[in-house]
């Protein structure tokens, strides 16, 4: 794509970041407005997202880790273990902007994927997945609707009005009804949500329904794909150390989480990140995900600059 420094340096992308100023002040705006406390993020841990399957056997998943003092620390691929510590700290709500970094193959490079992107990650203590869906669909509604002028001025296109609650489906339910929750994306004209998918250890098992998840997505209309993914969490000692062992994740890996869980310090919680740069691919309507990116990072491909 692209391919040189000049190229990239010599493509239109001020409109985009215009409009990615409005998204992202919107954004924090309503989450500050709604009494969520904004932190900052952390870029290196011991530990971080071991996302799914187990990254040991995903060689192109394995974080990059970096030498610190004789140590080696991991970058993040997502702050979701840090959100879960910060509500044990107090912190009841809380939101990041955080940059993550996720060495997937060249195959990953679906238009939707950037090894290097931010989400609006945000956690709440004692939440329900209807609550933080409830906060996902506010938050959606109201930018879409603030941002119908200003995009309509910058680039001329319409961004459609959307009307909350967006429709749930298992995915079950969308596998049995579309095929694949992205074709469901091409078919649907509105954001929608797919629950109960099996996945990392610290999504929430319905403990009424084993086997069922409390868990949830946002896919975006027209073809536009998942852009939030999130979840209730699980918090008990036991139930955590039993989901990392089937899912053969190394517990010594996770070591200072399971200190804070086994001495019964995490919370019950949920929250969800919402991608930025998913966003604002949908407000400008680009094809890639890299022109919303001054400095493109498309899976497969070493960045330029
Ligand atoms: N941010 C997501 C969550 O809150 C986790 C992730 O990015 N893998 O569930």
């Amino acid at each position: 794509m692209h391919v040189n420094a000049l190229q990239i340096v010599t493509r239109k992308i001020e409109p985009v970041m215009e409009v990615q100023t409005k998204v992202v002040d919107y954004m924090t705006g309503y989450m500050v407005g709604k009494g969520f406390k904004w932190l900052l993020p952390v870029m290196l841990s011991s530990i971080t997202d071991p996302l799914w399957p187990d990254p040991a056997a995903e060689e192109a998943l394995k974080p990059p880790e970096v030498e610190v003092y004789g140590e080696k620390l991991r970058l993040m691929h997502s702050m979701i273990l840090h959100k879960q510590m910060a509500v044990a700290m107090g912190i009841d709500k809380l939101f990041i902007l955080s940059p993550n970094i996720r060495l997937e193959g060249r195959s990953a490079d679906d238009g939707r994927h950037a090894y290097e992107f931010t989400q609006l990650d945000f956690e709440m203590a004692h939440a329900s997945m209807d609550d933080a869906m409830g906060l996902i669909e506010g938050l959606i509604s109201g930018l879409f609707r603030e941002m119908r002028d200003p995009v309509g001025e910058i680039l001329g296109r319409e961004v459609p009005k959307v009307k909350a609650p967006f429709k749930r489906f298992t995915l079950e339910e969308i596998k049995a009804e579309f095929g694949s929750e992205e074709k469901a994306s091409e078919e649907m004209e509105e954001p929608f949500w797919v629950t109960d998918i099996e996945r990392e250890f610290y999504d929430r098992e319905d403990p009424e329904r084993p086997g069922h998840f409390r868990n949830y997505d946002l896919y975006l209309p027209e073809g536009y794909g998942e852009v939030s993914s999130g979840g209730e969490r699980e918090w008990e000692y036991d139930v955590i150390v039993r989901k990392m062992k089937k899912a053969g994740i190394s517990l010594d890996a996770f070591r200072p989480y399971l200190e804070v869980a086994r001495a019964g310090l995490l919370r019950p919680s949920a929250g969800a990140g919402i991608g930025v740069e998913r966003l604002v691919r949908y407000m400008v309507g680009a094809k890639h995900i890299a022109e919303v990116q001054p400095f493109p990072r498309i899976p497969g491909v070493p960045a330029v600059i």
